[in-house]
């Protein structure tokens, strides 16, 4: 099938069978547990007879099952074992090439491949300079203070090669992180200063939850959590008598212990609801006018809009009853049903991960004030709660290990999710935060520690895009697609195969990460790829300072140790915090930070806005001049409406067993498969339309790809809306045609590649409209997790 990307059986199985350095030389193993973390918790692990046992922290109240991804994952044939040139670069050398994601790999060996991978990055640091290499690199990596591949690759590019054109923003939060500055001020303490969990369990009289706050989603957190508390909060709550209500098109987004009301609003109208729960309160004289007046600024040039003064349509109940789909007497009751109580809102990321998804982020503060919450315990704007495991927690009291990554002398920038417009554009300009801005012309492509096939939307285009470069280059552990497109594979050791301080600034725990394992293959760490690189370019030195891996550890816990015997505190030294099992730094208290800060004074704490208050109406946006990001929160018009030739709404959100695509070979993400194939939720009314049944294989297409998977029928998804997660691995039937059929369920065949707005540009994957349909033809295999081959035995030396 597909004769270019893999080759004969038999140097398949040599790839497959690549010699693994005996444990016994490297690691010792040991029958003990020892600790280590990762995104999706503290755990400890130990090899019993070649086989890796993981259980979660025993502190931990509701441990995280997507650990189980390891056993299956540490030794499994989608690693990486030797260093892989790709054979179109090797034969012609840097240049664009479409045979990208199509090739086949020539094994090489380590000083072979850095050898050349040297001579490239003098070649386009010489000939077009460092502003010539995007190391944005953007991606979640693993867990540890240390091994963190971005600060990894991003420390080698500052000092090795005049430095990068970076990434700013996240895909998580595209939008949301550039407009809150404007409006509410910083980021972080929205999202992380403000209301806790524990103020959830104690205080909250009602909340409600855009988006919801899914336990999937809260097991996760960058860098590791000890204690996953959410659902805990949530039933404390609910039995104090907090009442919860979702507005979302997926059950699932409560657990079943908040014993929420479901309100299953089309996706992507929520803009529209908020600003007619607002019309409600305001008409019925219920809003807040006193907190409006002293906390907000522009709230009358506001009122005009939602009144329908500015342009002759009121924002009531019965306008916005059509377009979220929702009886408008429900609206009104839910207003009418906040009013008075101590009353959360939460708005996911996902609704902002979609076109003007700066506007519901807007809205909901707006709401909040409205209701004149803000600043109160388990009371105002919780955005974000929820997602992550480091929303709603307290801040550690001392400074967390940190590896320093330099400064990067080159100023230039892309917001993240416009890589493909960069490579395919280049020259051109865009608008993003009030200014024009023109992409840079990139010829090389560092990556580390992410999975642009994984992440980025419109993965054709993105093929495309990769196409145009000269070189591409990947560390990865394992065969990810972003790997098969690259034109240098540099195997790197995955976390459970070295040594690491593990922690996040939102957990107190302090983990010595032990290496269970040797590393796999020829596999090498990240850190000891970019010193023998930083070696050939002649700037080892100002990359490891001379230090080892372990005296890395020891010099970067020194900070932390010396911020704890200050206090007063027990500061145990290196040696004995490394042969212990961690220990609890002190945090910070759960006071409310700048919010609660800003309501008891608005004057002597003001928001860092513009006006020092929360900014309805923001002069700074409207004077940027975006149609679709004006200057106060407005509806838009419908996106992502469906059609004759897209019947369905695709919500395309996070996974429930695996971090985006990490170890989606792993045991806990493959068991959960239906047939090989991910798992797409559909309503009994759509499926029974279609002849749809239960476990059936179903194509989802639209003009920009299509993919496979299994379907569950089930009654807890809105009418009309198809749900399939991200992370299972693109797969393409047939990698030689220009859209090829995903074979496994990648939603980002599917989703489209525009920013937000012009404001923010950031990643709208959550929601695309497709058409669906029973696949009756012949299964193709799921191909994804077999290496590909490599043509010749002998590495070339
Ligand atoms: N359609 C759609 N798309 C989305 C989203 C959505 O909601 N809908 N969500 C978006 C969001 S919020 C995010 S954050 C992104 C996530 O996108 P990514 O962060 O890119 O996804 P990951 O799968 O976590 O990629 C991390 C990669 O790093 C590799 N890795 C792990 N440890 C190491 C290491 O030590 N060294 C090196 N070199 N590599 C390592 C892993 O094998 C993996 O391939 O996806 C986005 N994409
Ligand atoms: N298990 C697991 N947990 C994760 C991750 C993972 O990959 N796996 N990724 C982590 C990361 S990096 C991030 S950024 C966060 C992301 O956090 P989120 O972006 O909030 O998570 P999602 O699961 O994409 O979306 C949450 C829910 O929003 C609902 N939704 C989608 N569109 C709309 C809409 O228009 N209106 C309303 N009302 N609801 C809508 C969907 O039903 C979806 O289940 O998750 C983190 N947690
Ligand atoms: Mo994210």
């Amino acid at each position: 099938m597909r004769e270019g990307l893999f080759q004969s059986e038999k140097v398949r199985v040599k790839a497959m069978t690549a010699p693994i350095v005996p444990a016994s030389e490297a690691v010792a193993e040991s029958e003990a547990f020892r600790p280590h973390t990762s995104h999706w918790g503290v755990f400890s692990a130990r090899m019993k007879e070649g086989q890796l046992e993981v259980r979660p922290h025993e502190g931990d109240p509701d441990p995280n099952e997507i650990i189980q991804n390891f056993p299956a994952a540490l030794r499994h044939r989608a690693r990486i074992a030797q260093p892989m040139v790709r054979r179109g670069w090797l034969e012609n050398g840097p240049g664009p090439d479409d045979r990208r994601g199509r090739d086949e790999y020539v094994p090489m060996s380590w000083s072979a491949v850095l050898d050349k991978l040297a001579a490239e990055l003098r070649r386009v640091r010489d000939d077009f300079g460092p502003g010539a290499i995007f190391g944005g690199s953007y991606g979640w990596a693993s867990a540890g203070r240390f091994h963190h591949a971005q600060s990894q690759i991003h420390r080698f590019l500052n000092t090795s090669t005049g430095g990068y054109v970076k990434s700013v923003n996240s895909y998580s939060s595209g939008a949301s992180s550039v407009l809150v500055p404007h409006i509410i001020g910083d980021y972080e303490d929205l999202v992380k200063r403000n209301v806790s969990w524990e103020q959830i369990a104690d205080h909250s009289e009602i909340v409600l939850a855009f988006g919801g706050m899914a336990l999937k989603n809260s097991m996760v957190a960058g860098g590791g959590t000890s204690r996953h508390v959410e659902r805990g909060a949530m039933e404390r709550a609910q039995e104090r008598g907090c009442e919860f209500v979702l507005v979302s098109p997926l059950r699932s987004d409560l657990p079943a212990g908040a014993r929420a009301d479901w309100v299953a609003n089309k996706p992507g109208s929520d803009t529209a609801l908020m600003l007619a729960l607002v019309h409600t309160l305001v008409v019925n004289g219920l809003h807040d006018r006193a907190f409006l007046d002293r906390y907000t600024a522009g709230w009358p040039v506001f009122e005009r809009y939602l009144l329908g003064e500015t342009d002759g349509q009121p924002k009531d109940a019965n306008w916005a009853a059509p377009i979220a789909g929702l009886p408008a007497e429900e609206i009104v009751a839910l207003a009418k049903r906040l009013h008075g109580k101590r009353a959360l809102i939460v708005v996911a990321h996902a609704l902002q991960r979609a076109a003007h998804g700066e506007q519901p982020v807007w809205m909901g503060m707006v709401l909040a004030a409205a209701l004149g919450q803000i600043g109160l315990p388990g009371g105002g704007y919780g955005y974000g709660l929820g997602a992550i495991a480091y929303y709603g927690r307290r801040y550690n009291a001392v400074p967390m290990p940190t590896f320093s990554q330099g400064r990067n002398p080159i100023s230039d920038y892309i917001p993240v999710a416009r890589i493909a417009d960069m490579l395919l554009n280049p020259g051109t300009t865009y608008r993003y935060n009030g200014q024009t801005r023109t992409y840079p012309e990139i010829k090389l492509v560092y990556w580390a520690g992410g999975n642009p096939f994984h992440h980025h939307q419109d993965l054709n285009r993105l093929r495309e895009a990769f196409a145009r470069i000269d070189t591409l280059v990947v560390h990865e552990l394992a065969w990810t697609a972003t790997a098969r497109h690259a034109d240098i594979v540099l195997p790197c050791t995955m976390t459970l195969e070295r040594e690491d301080i593990g922690g996040n600034p939102n957990d107190p725990l302090l983990v010595p990460m032990h290496p269970v394992v040797a590393p796999y293959g020829e596999a090498r760490d990240d850190y000891a790829i970019f010193a023998d690189l930083a070696e050939r370019l002649g700037t080892g030195e100002a990359f490891t300072e001379g230090r080892t891996a372990r005296q890395w550890l020891e010099h970067l816990y020194e900070p932390t140790r010396t911020a704890l015997a200050e206090k007063g505190l027990p500061a145990p030294s290196f040696a004995e915090f490394w042969a212990g099992e961690g220990f609890d730094l002190p945090q910070q208290p759960d006071d409310g930070g700048n919010l609660r800060a800003f309501r008891a004074d608005p004057d002597a704490s003001p928001l860092r806005t513009p006006s020092g208050k929360l900014e309805i109406y923001s002069e700074t946006i409207a004077g940027f001049g975006e149609a679709d990001c004006p200057g106060h929160p407005t509806w838009l018009g419908a996106t992502n409406v469906p059609d004759d030739a897209n019947p369905y709404v695709l919500v395309a959100n996070q996974p429930r067993t695996r971090l985006h695509s990490q170890f989606d070979f792993g045991g806990h993400s493959n068991d959960a498969k239906h047939r090989g194939r991910e798992i797409a939720h559909m309503h009994p009314d759509d499926a029974g339309l279609r002849g749809i049944a239960d476990g059936d294989i179903i194509r989802l297409s639209n003009e920009r790809g299509a993919c496979l998977a299994a379907v569950h029928v089930t009654d807890g998804i809105r009418k009309g809306v198809i749900q399939l997660p991200t992370g299972a691995w693109y797969d393409p039937a047939d990698a030689n045609e220009d859209k090829p059929l995903c074979v496994h369920g990648n939603p980002n065949v599917l989703t489209r590649d525009i920013g937000t707005s012009a404001l923010a540009q950031g990643c709208t994957g959550q929601l695309t409209t497709v058409q669906v349909a029973r696949f009756d033809g012949n299964l193709p295999p799921i191909q994804a997790f077999d290496p590909p081959g490599s043509r010749t035995a002998e590495a070339a030396e």
